[in-house]
């Protein structure tokens, strides 16, 4: 039988590689976009389904995670198998910036959807999308038993989203789970994350578009894995017979000057020369080192990461690359017109 999925953020990085798994296997795949003045719909064009085509597996909605009515109708008109909640305000510098809005929209929208599937009645499982973030000043390894020490209200939201999770998973008996994630990378990453702001410039530099780049903290220690595979770890998560929730990392530690070396070196260029510190970018309060220990996500999903930190800098930096290229002959072609 078609089974039916829900994604919240499915214009984000993971929401549009989760759309493309999920529409792999057959899925019919809902997903909410909120409402903006310019495209936002860039990472999901490409299996964009309209409204005229027939069999169609791929729909989108607009809603908004603030809007708990919606959420309702949402549910109760689609009747989801499985949800999963990956939209939020997700950056954690700029959560500093608008941290009620964060609480919000990160925070309490998951209590809001959980809430929204009690009230429609809806027999559906969920996934929230938790983060390495909760652990904030825990001292790594980090692991399903670690306790959480945010230090940002991002993270903080995130708690409050975690617990709300693990509550009606324990009070009303909720198929509700918490894929406590590390953070992960891929060329559809937002370009104000370290990781493609960083192969950006790489690629950018290196057709001569940029001369600088300007970075924050160097010291800070992640735990970089690829999107791709870490949705695949979302996926099995709601496909298990218990609901629990599961740390997903590489286990292998790299720090943010490390991913700098590796994505300039790999497009022969020496980072000393073009990077400076700009204190702009660094946070209130950090997070020094995030290492995750995914034993049981290895054990009990079978999920194994396979691409580790240096491979995920050639890839972004390979793609940037190319993005760079095509956008200068997109413009040479424009010029001779
Ligand atoms: P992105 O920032 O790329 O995507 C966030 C998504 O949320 C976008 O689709 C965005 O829409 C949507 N969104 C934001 N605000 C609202 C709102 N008010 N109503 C509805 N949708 C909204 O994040 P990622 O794909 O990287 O991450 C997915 C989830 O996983 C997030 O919850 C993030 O916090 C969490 N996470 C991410 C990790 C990572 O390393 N990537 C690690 C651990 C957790 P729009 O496109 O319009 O902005
Ligand atoms: P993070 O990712 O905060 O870990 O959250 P980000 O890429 O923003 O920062 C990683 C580390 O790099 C340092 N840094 C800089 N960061 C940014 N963005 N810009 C800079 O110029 C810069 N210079 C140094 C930061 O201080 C930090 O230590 C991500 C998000 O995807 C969250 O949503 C997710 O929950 C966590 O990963 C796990």
């Amino acid at each position: 039988m078609t089974k039916t999925a829900l994604i919240t953020g499915v214009t984000g990085q993971d929401g549009s590689y989760l759309a493309e798994l999920l529409l792999s296997k057959g899925y019919r795949v809902h997903g909410l976009v909120r409402r903006s003045s310019s495209f936002n719909t860039e990472r999901i064009d490409h299996i964009y389904q309209g409204p005229q085509e027939a069999e169609r597996r791929f729909v989108l909605h607009h809603a908004d995670l603030s809007d708990g009515v919606a959420l309702v109708n949402l549910l109760r008109d689609i009747q989801p198998d499985e949800v999963y909640n990956l939209g939020a305000q997700s950056h954690v510098r700029v959560s500093f910036d608008a941290p009620l809005y964060t609480g919000d929209v990160t925070g309490l929208s998951a209590l809001r959807l959980l809430e929204a599937i009690r009230a429609s009645g809806v027999e559906t499982r969920i996934y929230q999308a938790s983060s390495s973030e909760m652990f904030g000043s825990t001292p790594p390894p980090q692991n399903e038993d670690t306790p959480f020490h945010p230090r940002s209200p991002y993270g903080a939201a995130k708690v409050f989203a975690y617990w709300a999770a693990v509550n009606y998973r324990e009070a009303y008996g909720m198929f509700a789970v918490n894929g406590i994630l590390f953070n992960h990378e891929s060329p559809r990453r937002g370009e104000t994350f370290v990781t493609r702001k960083i192969t950006r410039a790489v690629a950018r530099i290196k057709a001569g578009l940029q001369d600088r780049l300007y970075l924050g903290n160097l010291d800070a220690v992640r735990d970089w894995g690829y999107a791709p595979e870490y949705v695949e770890a979302m996926w099995r998560m709601l496909q298990h017979d218990e609901p629990t929730d599961y740390v997903v990392a590489t286990g292998v530690p790299a720090t943010v000057r490390q991913f700098v070396e590796t994505a300039f070196a790999h497009a022969g260029l020496d980072w000393n020369e073009y990077v400076r510190y700009d204190p702009k970018y660094e946070r209130p309060s950090e997070v020094d080192a995030l290492i995750g220990d995914a034993s049981k996500a290895r054990e009990t999903l079978g999920w194994r990461p396979t691409v580790l930190v240096d491979e995920l800098a050639r890839i972004m930096v390979d793609a940037d690359v190319r993005q760079v290229e095509d956008q200068l002959a997109g413009a040479a072609v424009r010029i001779d017109r």
